[in-house]
């Protein structure tokens, strides 16, 4: 009897043992931005389009036989330093296949080593720097026009739509703010437009009325902002307070609804800025995914249609390799095929650079970013 206990219980733990040793086995893949902080309104969007097209291709079940995809995020604060120990972390763990990131080309640059380093792909769906693709990294995907597009297709629309002859540039001095001003600038010059003059501010300064002051007297037709909202949104509301009327123009680092909200609706009135990439709310193929992500989160945000597509394409990429294989995964993204997506038909080029290239001019009006047209 004592025997037949023994072997019962025996037989008991080894199934309970059993039982808690049995994973599902996971596909992971990796998201960073700043989720938290001041630029968490765009980088939530980052999250948020991940998000989404990870949750559908579980719910569609076809990843990989048996596979669920697990979703693993980390805050860089865009922070550089903290984006490449989040970069360090996804490829210790041998279970991340690709990562989706970062928001600041100030932080992918970096993170870019890390990755390549590993052999993880990494797609981001809005540093847009193009000096990152050129650190001839293969493991580097990018989703978006760059800033040596955006700067001269602002530049032009200044110069034709707008009128503008004189202009004031301000940046953040990141790898973005910088980039895109020079850029800006270039391209401004080249059309006979003058530049009266180009400072740099810091990210977190909070008051821009010296600098604004020393500007006024000047006259800009327009002030050219290289940055994000954050700044962005105070050097409108105080130019305006100090009865500045040029309008301010930005990329898509300004592109957010939080802007309109930190500057107020009045003051941002007639605020410009570029985007990487089409109107995406009024494209055909982009409606299916426009309804799921408002259902979910509310509305489209900067970057939820270029991370949804970043991680689809990565997601595509691993039931083409068959297996887990972050190897295969790059090597597939690098042959040269296109992958279908919100966006339109997504082929990299060899710096792994979408060929895609495409920018949008959207302005503040009546308190809400407008479509003026594609350039
Ligand atoms: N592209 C605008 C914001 C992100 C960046 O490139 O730094």
């Amino acid at each position: 009897m004592n025997k037949t206990v023994s072997a019962l219980s025996l037989f008991a733990i080894l199934l309970f043992a059993a039982g808690c040793s049995k994973h599902d086995p996971v596909i992971r893949i990796g998201v960073s931005a700043p989720f938290t902080g001041d630029q968490a309104s765009v980088g939530l969007t980052i999250l948020r389009g991940t998000q989404l097209a990870v949750d559908q291709a579980n719910a569609q079940g076809d990843v990989l036989p048996g596979y669920k995809i697990e979703l693993v995020q980390i805050d860089d604060s865009h922070s550089p330093t903290q984006a490449v120990a989040a970069a360090k972390k996804f490829v210790s763990d041998p279970e991340v296949i690709g990562v989706v990131g970062h928001l600041n080309s100030s932080c992918t640059k970096p993170a870019a080593q890390i990755y390549h380093n590993a052999r993880v792909a990494q797609i981001t769906p809005a540093s847009t720097n193009p000096e990152i693709s050129k650190q001839g990294f293969d493991t580097f995907f990018r989703v978006c026009a760059t800033d040596d597009l955006q700067g001269p297709k602002a530049a032009q629309f200044a110069f034709n739509e707008l009128g503008a002859r004189k202009v004031f540039i301000i940046d953040d001095k990141t790898t973005y703010g910088k980039g895109l001003s020079d850029e800006f600038a270039k391209a401004f010059i080249a059309q006979g437009g003058q530049v009266l003059g180009h400072q740099g501010i810091t990210q977190g300064d909070k008051d821009f009325t010296p600098l604004l002051t020393k500007i006024r007297p000047m006259s800009p037709d327009l002030i050219f902002f290289g940055g994000l909202y954050p700044e962005c949104s105070l050097i409108i509301k105080q130019a305006r307070d100090l009865n500045i009327k040029a309008p301010v123009m930005g990329g898509d680092g300004i592109y957010d609804v939080t802007l309109i909200r930190l500057a107020t609706p009045s003051a941002s009135e007639g605020t410009y800025a570029t985007m990487i990439g089409a109107d995406v709310k009024a494209l055909p193929q982009a409606q299916e995914f426009v309804k799921a992500y408002e259902t979910k989160f509310g509305d489209v945000g900067s970057y939820s249609a270029y991370s949804y597509d970043a991680a689809n394409i990565l997601i595509q990429a691993i039931k083409l390799a068959g297996a887990p294989d972050r190897e295969k995964v790059i090597q597939i993204l690098k042959d040269g095929r296109t992958f279908p997506g919100i966006l339109g038909q997504t082929e990299f080029d060899d710096r792994g650079d979408t060929k895609n290239k495409i920018v949008s001019v959207f302005r503040v009006r009546n308190g809400q970013w407008e479509h003026v047209r594609t350039v």
